[in-house]
């Protein structure tokens, strides 16, 4: 069982190979689904399914048949029914430095000590933060339960938040167990909510309903629990029936304004491809191939 509210029609595995991760695809769309597959634990993330996450991710992005993603979190509990999105990273391994591989997993297994040390106390879920954030597609962030700590995090750094009008809850415990998200996590959030909400929902900790989070604008939209992964897919199908290319600009123009010299480069790397498309940038190339002076008379200076 994936998920109670998971349509088993509408999706095929891309993989079987995870642990802690679900990964499929539309049958009829371009869009992915990556879910949390630790409902026991309310989806909290240890560093296995961190990697897991990541290499999902990665493979979405790399894909050119892939025009949006949406991040879910399966459930209910079989133990008490709670739904969660992602509870944040898994407090039981957490160790003195970081987040810590246990139980024979693979930094255990490691032959080359440097790997094993290099994999151990690790915070790589801000390397997920800035896979989605840089990912030349939208993400949604599909909340059907607790929404908490570096959970809530992932979903402020999504594009979007569809969230479940009857389970989705947003908390930030950060401060509680001595952790802090200081980059999108939080500065980020207050760009969406304000300063004054965003430094209540951290200094406080109060848990908001999807309702109240919809109404503070760090969620798009809440719809009926069993509609929410049909609305996410009505979501996706929406956006990637649009230009691949002006959205891919437009996520990365609205980065931009946050992102400093990082988002400039992004985007610029996007205005790069586009004009390698065109016949005057082929003249340069062929220019120099067969060793001549390029020939730009032709091409205009456009105002
Ligand atoms: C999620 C909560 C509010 C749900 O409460 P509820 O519904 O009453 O259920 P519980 O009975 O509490 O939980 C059910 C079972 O799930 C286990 N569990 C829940 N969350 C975790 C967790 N995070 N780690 C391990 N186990 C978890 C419960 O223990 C319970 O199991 P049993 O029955 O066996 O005891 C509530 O559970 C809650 O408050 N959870 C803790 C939330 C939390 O504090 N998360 C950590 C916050 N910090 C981070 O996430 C840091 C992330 C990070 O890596 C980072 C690093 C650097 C910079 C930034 C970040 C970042 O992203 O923030």
């Amino acid at each position: 069982m994936v998920s109670d509210i998971f349509d088993p029609d509408a999706w095929e595995p891309v993989t079987d190979e995870f642990e802690d991760v679900t990964y499929h695809r539309a049958r009829d769309a371009p869009v992915v689904r990556i879910a949390f597959d630790r409902p026991e634990v309310r989806n909290a993330f240890r560093p296995g399914t961190v990697d897991e996450l990541y290499a999902a991710l990665d493979h979405a992005r790399k894909r050119a048949d892939v025009g949006c993603v949406l991040l879910t979190g399966n459930g209910p509990s079989e133990t008490d029914g709670g739904w969660a999105f992602c509870a944040g990273g898994d407090q039981s391994v957490r160790g003195g430095s970081g987040y810590e591989y246990r139980d024979g997993d693979e930094a255990d297994e490691a032959d080359d000590p440097l790997v094993r040390e290099a994999k151990a106390g690790r915070l790589h879920v801000l390397e997920v933060q800035r896979l989605i954030r840089f990912m030349p597609k939208p993400v949604v962030a599909v909340v059907p339960g607790w929404a908490v700590g570096g959970g809530h995090s992932l979903h402020v750094v999504c594009d979007l938040t569809l969230a479940s009008d009857e389970h989705a809850k947003f908390l930030q415990t950060d401060p509680d167990v001595a952790s802090f998200d200081g980059g999108f996590g939080s500065a980020y959030l207050a760009k969406q909510v304000g300063q004054k909400k965003a430094r209540e929902v951290f200094f406080r900790g109060k848990t908001y309903s999807a309702e109240e989070a919809v109404d503070m604008g760090m969620a798009n939209e809440a719809v009926p629990h069993e509609e929410l992964e049909e609305v996410a897919l009505e979501w996706a199908e929406e956006m990637t029936s649009k230009s691949p290319t002006a959205m891919r600009m437009l996520k990365y123009a609205f980065n931009m304004t946050d992102d400093g010299m990082v988002g400039q480069q992004v985007f610029a790397g996007e205005a790069t491809r586009l004009a390698y498309m065109t016949e005057e940038a082929q003249e340069g190339r062929d220019a120099f191939l067969e060793k001549r002076d390029p020939d730009f008379g032709d091409y205009p200076w456009h105002y």
